[in-house]
């Protein structure tokens, strides 16, 4: 229960000050530091220049378009103060795609990374609501000229917050209006029963804070409880465990594909700060839970998101985790399998997640919002199962499941098998077109290195998934390939896999 008005920007700022005092860390940043009561003045004057120089009014959308970073951070709760709505958008994307989100979204204002200056002006060209742009440093300088003190706007717990766009596995991206309540509901549910950071915590991770994922884990859950982020000065995982060891930081955020290349640099770094580990954004194969387990000592917490529900919804943690199930529903959200048309089904039984909870999906102006919401049920593109101790496992995503000569077959699962071979650094599982079987089987495989592309080891791999799985599952193609197609999440692009089969 939130009170009525609520600005989440002010609210978060005003936790961590409780939590943790002013004093506290709060942005750390190669040689840069901010406590929490740098960051509360610094967004209040940068809030300042929204409303006082950029004419910002409430309600207004504002683009964000920067690395994870400290002032992408303090910006982040400036423009909540400030009663704007957060566009944030990765800054990767590129002209075409900063004018299709600035479009839908209606951006008026932007703010941007210098180094991303061409692509925001690019885009405003094809973006006409899009009126009022400044850089960071620009920003910054305008920023040092006001008041520290700010009235933060006086939103309701139910005006929009940010607008969150999906990254697009299947090349349309859609906006999620989330309410400021909702920004907070993650950090009360999720955040304060799962993840349970305190202000002692240093975090750092991988998801840009335009996925929610990141949101929550980089920004919104550390100021809830006064902790600090830790930000690296480039992206990469070099950098990122090299960010862990010098901020000795406790708590990480980042998708399998990062915990499998931390495993790889463990040797070159100390990461025996790391206490709390948190996956999101595809399934986590147990081979890669078990590896990071076997050497940190640490389980990670897996769990299942959407940027549609904000943030995640299913997940355990501690002894509670059973190794190969996402998790329970999370306190605060009810989840259930439904069948086709969104009854639900018995236990046991595989099925459509739907999902209710404190949040839930609205997309902006796109009509797949009623077939995402059915009677308050969110449903999810995820097939599950549900077992007698109310433990959630992953089967596939919907349009993951591979059906050949009648055999349901989930892709993850064949992939699983791949991983656990000792020659495979990636894979990805499809199902390809064929007039015997109607599908079958699909590897496209990322080798470690040290091992070379043969015929002898792609019948080496098929006969170790014939033995790890039933053996109808075993890839009958499979292919050696340099990269697997992902967005810039991290999530793989199965739809390009598939396009070229
Ligand atoms: O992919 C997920 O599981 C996820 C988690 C948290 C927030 C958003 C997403 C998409």
């Amino acid at each position: 229960e939130y009170p009525d008005q609520l600005n989440a920007g002010a609210e978060l700022v005003e936790r961590a000050i409780a939590a943790a005092g002013p004093d506290a860390r709060a942005l750390l940043q190669a040689d840069a530091a901010w406590t929490w009561g740098q960051v509360d003045a610094a967004s209040n004057r940068m809030a300042r220049v929204l409303v006082e120089d950029m004419g910002l009014v409430p309600g207004a959308r504002v683009l964000l378009h920067g690395p994870n970073c400290a002032w992408v951070t303090i910006a982040w709760f400036a423009i909540l103060k400030a009663g704007g709505v957060v566009v944030a958008t990765m800054p990767m994307l590129r002209a075409g795609e900063l004018a299709v989100v600035c479009n839908k979204a209606q951006v008026s204002h932007a703010l941007f990374d210098p180094a991303l200056k061409a692509a925001v002006v690019e885009a405003q060209a094809e973006a006409p609501a899009l009126t009022t742009l400044l850089d960071a440093d620009a920003l910054r300088s305008a920023a040092d000229g006001k008041d520290a003190q700010f009235e933060a706007v006086a939103t309701a717990a139910e005006d929009p917050a940010l607008i969150a766009f999906t990254s697009g596995t299947t090349g349309q991206p859609k906006g999620c209006v989330h309410f400021h309540r909702d920004v907070l509901a993650m950090a009360d549910t999720f955040a304060r029963h799962i993840v349970q950071l305190g202000s002692n915590d240093v975090v750092v991770g991988t998801p840009p804070i335009a996925f929610t994922f990141g949101l929550g884990g980089l920004i919104v859950f550390p100021a809830a409880v006064g902790a600090a982020t830790a930000f690296a000065d480039r992206p990469g995982f070099d950098a990122l465990a090299e960010t862990i060891e010098r901020h000795h930081a406790t708590a990480l955020f980042t998708a399998p594909t990062g915990y499998r290349a931390l495993l790889k640099l463990a040797g070159q770094h100390d990461l025996s700060s790391l206490a709390t580990c948190v996956s999101a954004g595809e399934a986590l194969p147990a081979a890669t839970s078990d590896a990071w387990r076997e050497a940190t000592g640490v389980r990670i917490i897996d769990g299942i998101g959407s940027t549609e529900m904000i943030h995640i919804f299913i997940s355990a943690r501690g002894d509670d985790i059973r190794p190969g199930a996402t998790g329970k529903a999370v306190p605060g959200y009810e989840a259930r399998i439904v069948d086709d048309v969104g009854n639900p089904l018995p236990r046991g039984r595989t099925g459509r997640l739907a999902v209710r909870g404190p949040t839930g999906c609205r997309y902006l102006d796109d009509p797949r919002q009623t077939a995402y919401v059915r009677d308050g049920w969110n449903l999810t593109g995820d097939v599950y199962r549900l077992d007698e101790d109310g433990y959630f496992w992953f089967v596939a995503r919907a349009d993951d499941m591979i059906v050949s000569s009648g055999y349901n077959i989930g892709a993850p699962e064949v992939e699983n098998a791949l991983l656990r071979h000792p020659a495979v650094a990636e894979a990805a599982v499809i199902g390809a077109p064929d007039e015997e079987r109607g599908q079958i089987v699909k590897a496209f495989v990322v080798l470690n290195a040290g091992h070379d592309a043969s015929d002898t080891l792609r019948t080496a791999l098929q006969d170790h998934v014939k033995g790890a799985i039933a053996p109808y599952k075993y890839p009958r193609a499979l292919d050696f390939v340099d990269a697997l197609p992902k967005t810039q999440t991290g999530k793989l692009q199965r739809f390009r896999l598939k396009a070229d089969a």
